[in-house]
């Protein structure tokens, strides 16, 4: 599965608050490819061609749940990602279908 996602990352390994400065809102093009989500700045790429930058962004989703954003209510179709290192991210897409196939795709992993 792919397209358009914008990420803001809420908390960091551990579980510990993502500090200011890193809270922003980014756009990437997803690429969900076994059990990793990449999140890559311009649109589908091979593996060979995947930036340092790329491969960074990588999360790893095995352990990981997805589900709706319910707290979260400034932007529409967010849903949010745990890790299973403790990682927390919002992920918002295009529409309200693409992100309930994101949440089921994630979860299937
Ligand atoms: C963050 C940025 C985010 C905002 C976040 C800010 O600043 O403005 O858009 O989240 O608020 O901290 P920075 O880019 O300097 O990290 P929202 O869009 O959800 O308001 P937050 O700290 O309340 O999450």
């Amino acid at each position: 599965k792919h397209g358009v996602l914008s990420r803001k990352s809420h908390a960091d390994m551990d579980g510990k608050r993502t500090p200011r400065g890193r809270r922003g809102w980014k756009k990437f093009y997803a690429v969900l490819k076994g059990m990793i989500l990449y999140l890559q700045k311009d649109e589908y790429k091979a593996d060979a061609e995947l930036c340092e930058g790329d491969l960074k962004n990588a999360v790893r989703i095995h352990h990981a749940l997805a589900t709706r954003a319910t707290d979260y209510s400034k932007r529409p179709n967010v849903l949010k990602l745990k890790t299973s290192d403790w990682r927390v991210f919002l992920l918002q897409a295009p529409s309200e279908e693409e992100m309930m196939s994101w949440v089921f795709r994630i979860n299937l992993v």
